[in-house]
This record gives structure tokens, C-alpha cells and sequence, in this order.
């Protein structure tokens, strides 16, 4: 019997996982994660949306373990992202940019997968009302430290930071949601790059990027140059090159800075180009979190066909140490991710 096909079939999210399934690229339990993870999205949505109206703009009072001022949406987006989680019933431990340390799910509630979370990445741009963004990674717990092997409690911290301290070449799903001008997911299961956008009328992301593959170049470079007289002579050589029309026949590269990580990188995945958050003198590693920033970001460019590096080695095989840990970040298309490479190692 032949397929019969609508003009009003639609390819959601919930299909794609459906499939994956079928072809074996996810378990069940993953792609409950993935589907509360998508929940979560919905909900933070609603609430930047909102944010002006609703009185949901400016800062919440407290600060988060790296010292950084709490926005009151990071606090309710946090919320929102650990309660979809415990109640999918499938993760174990998760652990968020806002919280102190990793949070084992409480027993009645719990699964296998590990999540590490950004909720709302770029939050500084919320009160005025620009692309903000959510970042996830999710593992499979540790082989070396099962948490549901651990009877002494003073223990369970120890094992959760074990679990989440795991390379980004171990993640089993990552992925981001845009608040921008469209709500839009973009994950990965380890076999390409795939985008839902969020259709208001129906409530559901709708398959909109196929199999996405990042330009092998491109021409857009996306730094806080503001901080270029903190940066070393090598990358600030970079930056002279990529800004000098006789090295590009007479047109420059040019210049995008959001301040939002998810903005940035869509952005760069789309057009292509490069990413980076630079050490500097003040930094050494830079600003961005390796756990949930980083190595989830990193898998993306990678299962996309680019690269995302500290400079002198891929973040997927960074083993963290420590659950907030900063790396530097150079993330885009292959081409220009090397030509940086290239000028960091002083060549
Ligand atoms: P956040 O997680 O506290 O929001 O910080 C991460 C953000 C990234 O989204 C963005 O790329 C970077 O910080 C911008 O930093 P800066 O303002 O130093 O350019
Ligand atoms: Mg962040």
C-alpha cells in the first residue's frame, strides 16, 4: 500500500523523536528527557515573552555561585527547567548554571540520564528585550560511580559532581532554545543537527532545519572586542587579519555581537563564521562554563560539520574538573576555526 501524504501533515518534534526511536538513535527514556526538556522551552518562552509585562525584568537580589547578579527571570527559568525534569521521571541528577552544586532527583522521581543546564543564557539582554537563550547537555550516568549504589548520604554529593563531570565527547543529546524574533530548538543526538521551530497557533515545534550543515566558511567574526587590549598578541594578530581588506580582497570581515551565546552561535551555524570567547588577562579561561556552555555547543558544531575548540584543543575532550568551570571558546565553521587555531599557536 502506498504513503498518502497531506498538505496538512506536519512534522513535530514529537514525530522526529518517534522516529529516531524507531531507527534506534534514542531510547525511550531519552527521548522523554528530550520531550520535557521541549516543555520546559515552551514555558520559558512564555515567560520572556512576557517579561515586561508581567513584571518579570530586573534583577532578582541574589547572586549565583559565580558571583554573578541573578536576573529574576534566571531564577524562575531555573525553576521551570529543574521541575520538568524531575517530573519526566527520567533523569537522576541535574545540574543547572544556577545552582551551587549537582541535584540528585529525588528517588520516587528518578531515571538514569544526567541533564547540565543553562536556563536562560544571555540574561543580560532580557530588559531590553533581545535574544535570550536555553543550553542543555545530557549523559548516561557514570559507569565508574552509579549513583543508586551509594547508601551513605554525606557520599551522594561527591557521586553527583562525578556524574556530571564527564567530556562533552560522552553527551548522548545537546541542544539550545532561542527566544528571539521565533522560539526555535536546535539538538542533536549524535546524528546531525536538527531544528524545531515553536508554532504559536498549535503549540508545537514544528520540524523546520534538516540534517543542518555549517558553512565550511564564512565571513562574520562574533568577539567582545571591547576587551581586545586584555587579549595576547597572537589573538589580537587575529583580529588585525580578519579586519584588513587587503588579506580578503578588499572586503573585511564583519562584525555581529549579540552578547547571547544561543543568538551567536544560530547565527554562525546559519551564515557561518566564528564564535569566540577568548581567556584574557583578567580571565585566563575566559567566561563561558565548560559543562553547560562549552561542550554542549562544541557536540552542535561538531554533529554540523564545524569545529569548537579552547584554541589549543577540542572542548569534547576537556575531562572537567569542577562543575562551573571556564574554558575559552572558538566555535564555527571548520575553516575559520582553524585560521584562528592557526594564529593562537603563534604560527
Ligand atoms: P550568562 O550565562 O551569565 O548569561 O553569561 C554568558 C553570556 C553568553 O551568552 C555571552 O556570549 C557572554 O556571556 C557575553 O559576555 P560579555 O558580556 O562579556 O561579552
Ligand atoms: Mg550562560
Amino acid at each position: 500500500l502506498g504513503r498518502r501524504s497531506s498538505k496538512y501533515e506536519i512534522f513535530t518534534l514529537t514525530t522526529w523523536l518517534l522516529r529516531e526511536e524507531q531507527k534506534g538513535n534514542v531510547d525511550g527514556e531519552l527521548a522523554t528527557v528530550i520531550a520535557s526538556i521541549a516543555l520546559a522551552c515552551k514555558q520559558i518562552s512564555s515567560l520572556v515573552n512576557r517579561a515586561g509585562i508581567s513584571n518579570l525584568t530586573g534583577l532578582d537580589g541574589g547572586e549565583n555561585f559565580s558571583g554573578e547578579d541573578q536576573k529574576k527571570l534566571d531564577v524562575v527559568s531555573n525553576e521551570v527547567f529543574a521541575n520538568c525534569l524531575r517530573s519526566s521521571g527520567r533523569t537522576g541528577v541535574i545540574a543547572s548554571e544556577e545552582e551551587e552544586v549537582p541535584i540528585a532527583v529525588e528517588e520516587s522521581y528518578s531515571g538514569n540520564y544526567i541533564v547540565v543546564f543553562d536556563p536562560l543564557d544571555g540574561s543580560s539582554n532580557i530588559d531590553a528585550g533581545i535574544s535570550v537563550g536555553s543550553i542543555w547537555g545530557v549523559y548516561e550516568p557514570s559507569e565508574e560511580c552509579p549513583i543508586d549504589a551509594i547508601d551513605d548520604p554525606d557520599k551522594m554529593m561527591e557521586q553527583c559532581v562525578l556524574n556530571v563531570c564527564q567530556p562533552g565527547k560522552d553527551l548522548k543529546c545537546s541542544g539550545y532554545c532561542l527566544y528571539s524574533s521565533s522560539t526555535t530548538i536546535v539538538l542533536t543526538v549524535g546524528h546531525g543537527v536538527w531544528g524545531f521551530t515553536l508554532d504559536p497557533a498549535i503549540g508545537e515545534f514544528v520540524l523546520t532545519h534538516r540534517d543542518v550543515k555549517i558553512p565550511e566558511k564564512g565571513k562574520i567574526y562574533s568577539f567582545n572586542e571591547g576587551n581586545y587590549n586584555l587579549w595576547n598578541d597572537d589573538l589580537r594578530a587575529y583580529m588585525e587579519h580578519v579586519k584588513d581588506p587587503a588579506a580578503h580582497n578588499g572586503k573585511p570581515y564583519s562584525a555581529r555581537y549579540i552578547g547571547s551565546l544561543v543568538g551567536d552561535f544560530h547565527r554562525t551555524l546559519l551564515y557561518g563564521g566564528i564564535y569566540g570567547y577568548p581567556g584574557d588577562k583578567k580571565n585566563p579561561n575566559g567566561k563561558l562554563r565548560l559543562l553547560y556552555e562549552c561542550a554542549p555547543m562544541s557536540f552542535l558544531a561538531e554533529q554540523a560539520g564545524g569545529k569548537g575548540t579552547t584554541g589549543k584543543r577540542p572542548c569534547l575532550e576537556i575531562m572537567p574538573e569542577k562543575v562551573h568551570q571556564r574554558e575559552p571558546l572558538f566555535i564555527g565553521s571548520k575553516h575559520e576555526v582553524e585560521l584562528l587555531e592557526h594564529f593562537v599557536a603563534g604560527k
